[in-house]
């Protein structure tokens, strides 16, 4: 099964968008498999960035997720990494579609309330740098036959 790490950044949190964001991570199918509320320290957030250290938006970007509560998330299932991504929309909350989360209820491309890993492989990275393994929960759900 596929796993992909969504954030709720700060700006989810303080725009009190986080039911509205995981009922549609919900709704659509995927199980969770890993929620918490973390205030990330400077070294998550570089470490998470890496890609983008030397760009010109990345102090900002640091400082943006540094500057309070953001909900981490494991979310799992069938195609999980895009999905979530399609259910995202792009970066720049202005171009994003409508129907999809930034297309919705952004308009930044800095504070775009929602970070989704972009491939498998990077998911296990981020999961791991987020979450330690005893805090994922395995299981199954009981519609999973409903759902496929
Ligand atoms: P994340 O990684 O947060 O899911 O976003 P995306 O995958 O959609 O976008 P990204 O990696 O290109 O950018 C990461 C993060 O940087 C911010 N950003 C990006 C910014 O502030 N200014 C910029 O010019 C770009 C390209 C937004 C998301």
């Amino acid at each position: 099964m596929q796993q992909t790490l969504i954030l709720l950044k700060p700006d989810g949190v303080q725009r009190r968008l986080l039911g509205e964001i995981i009922g549609r991570f919900e709704h659509k199918g995927l199980r969770l498999a890993g929620l918490k509320l973390v205030k990330p320290s400077r070294d998550l957030a570089e470490k998470h960035y890496a890609v983008h250290k030397g760009k010109p938006f990345y102090d900002s970007l640091l400082d943006f997720l540094t500057s309070g509560p953001t909900v981490a998330m494991v979310w799992e299932g069938r195609e999980a990494v895009a999905v979530a991504r399609a259910m995202m929309g792009v970066t720049d909350g202005t171009k994003a579609a409508p129907a999809t989360i930034r297309g919705d209820f952004a308009l930044s491309v800095q504070n775009n309330l929602v970070h989704g890993s972009d491939s498998p492989d990077n998911a296990k990275l981020e999961i791991a740098l987020w979450f330690r393994p005893d805090e994922l929960v395995s299981y199954i759900s009981v519609d999973a036959e409903w759902i496929g």
